[in-house]
């Protein structure tokens, strides 16, 4: 008899997850995997004992299905995508559902959109983030795509998000496609995040001179602050690990940092919608830069940086410094990141919910922090704010915070460390502020080889 309320395919740890969590929430899943031992594998183990079905074929999976189908891909992004699409279309009626939980990107969701749309189809592209241990207590769920598939998923996918405050779920609809660009834009700032809590610790550990334990109890100090935030407290928890010989493992690890999919696409938005999110560029740079052991190793021995020396100030009072330098980096690249969704908007003609996808980035996710909570303030304040840092409590935030970050940046340069984030967060800050720019210069230079003309402004 078909009872089964959504099929998953796609049986890695991602969807496993997943598929548990669902049953945890007592929806009846049917489970497919294109290895489909896989699917007997799963069932005898990890979902031994719970109400989960499987299937050995598309055909009789969806013959499970209760109607309209709901099936979620859990799997590789393009390829795998576009061929499970292929062979359910003939298998599909008019108003069924297909959503994609991987990570597409968000011009290939379009593309599924619009070729499920004229067939009949009902698409949806969902970011999801919480990573592998979100999917099982409840993952950050950002879904997108044909608004007429929203009634048949809405209390399956609120059930299972995570939730916070006084049970929010951090999942709601997002206009039409933007699933997938609201999760690479997350995925973006999530590289900023990680690359900003770096330039602190190599500030601690390089001008201040910490010891391990000192450092990971600074970050614990700091998670109480308005720096709290799940990546600053598992800095704080990988700082204190030490391996079986009871040495601190970080240092063995090595420095030469990987970059994926997302994070790249979303430096690669900001290039094509012309906005300045330079923050997350810089993340993705610094990340290249690691990864060029071997040069590195080879310029350490030719290339001099400035005597190194004893830092004189006061070390507590810098640490503090640092701790702000942080928090403004921070805000400047939450607002970096906001102003590319507000572009994406503009060009797509979406009506984004600010507020709305910032709840959805409170609870599970990788960038989940109090601090996005002000965000939401701010947004559901004002919906039509046109920049973070002209909402009253992040404008007096960073205002508070700027003579520490002016300082931690100049005392890094002088000590030479590269802080990337933590400068182009500064001069961005500094830009956005001026009036007037020496980008008339440009303007003239320009005109002057290429005669291009130029503006005058209005009170020459
Ligand atoms: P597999 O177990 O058969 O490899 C994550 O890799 C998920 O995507 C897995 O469920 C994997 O199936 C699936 N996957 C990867 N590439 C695929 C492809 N080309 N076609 C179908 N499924 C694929």
């Amino acid at each position: 008899m078909a009872q089964d309320d959504i099929a998953l395919i796609g049986l890695a740890v991602m969807g496993q997850n997943l598929i548990l969590n669902m049953n945890d929430h007592g929806f009846v899943i049917c489970a497919f995997n294109r290895t489909v031992s896989k699917v007997d594998d799963f069932l005898a183990n990890e979902a031994k004992g719970t109400k989960v079905v499987g299937a050995q074929s598309l055909k009789e999976m969806v013959s499970k299905l209760k109607k309209p189908w709901r099936i979620i891909l859990l799997v590789k992004a393009i390829q795998a995508v576009d061929d499970f699409i292929k062979k359910l279309v003939p298998l599909l009626d008019t108003g069924d559902i297909i959503i994609d939980g991987g990570n597409s990107e968000y011009r290939d969701t379009t593309r599924y959109f619009q070729d499920l749309k004229a067939k009949g189809i009902l698409f949806v592209g969902s970011g999801v983030s919480g990573g592998e241990d979100g999917a099982p207590y409840g993952p950050s769920l950002m879904p997108g795509g044909n608004k007429e598939a929203w009634p048949y998923i809405k209390t399956i996918f609120q059930g299972i998000a995570a939730k916070v405050g006084t049970g929010e779920p951090c999942c709601g609809w997002v206009e039409e496609k933007a699933g997938h660009f609201v999760k690479m834009v997350h995925n973006g700032i999530e590289y900023g995040d990680m690359r900003l809590i770096c330039e602190a610790y190599h500030l601690m550990r390089d001008v201040l001179g910490m010891e391990q334990s000192e450092m990971a109890q600074a970050f614990e100090e700091w998670n109480k602050m308005e720096v709290d935030s799940f990546l600053t407290e598992i800095t704080a928890n990988i700082l204190k690990f030490q391996d079986n010989n009871g040495k601190y493992l970080l240092p063995k690890i090595s420095d030469r940092a990987g970059q994926k999919g997302t994070g790249n696409w979303s430096a690669i938005s900001t290039l094509e919608y012309g906005i300045p999110v330079a923050l997350i560029g810089e993340a993705v740079f610094a990340r290249c830069l690691s990864s060029l052991k071997d040069e590195r190793i080879q310029a350490s021995k030719k290339l001099m940086g400035p005597q190194k020396t004893q830092f004189e100030g006061d070390k507590k009072s810098f640490l503090e410094d640092i701790q702000k330098a942080l928090y403004a980096s921070k805000i400047i690249s939450y607002a970096q990141g906001f102003m590319l969704l507000r572009q994406a908007a503009i060009e797509f003609g979406w009506t984004l919910n600010y507020g709305g996808i910032t709840l959805m980035w409170r609870g599970s996710c990788i960038i989940r922090s109090v601090f996005l909570e002000k965000i939401k303030d701010a947004f559901d304040q004002n919906p039509e704010l046109q920049n973070l840092l002209l909402d009253n409590f992040f404008k007096s935030a960073v205002e508070n915070c700027q003579a520490s970050w002016q300082w931690v940046v100049s005392t890094g340069v002088q000590a030479g460390i590269p802080m990337p984030c933590f400068t182009t967060a500064l001069s961005f800050y500094n830009g956005y502020r001026h009036e007037m720019l020496p980008a008339n210069l440009i303007q003239a230079k320009q005109d002057y080889f290429g005669a291009h003309t130029y503006e005058l402004l209005a009170n020459a």
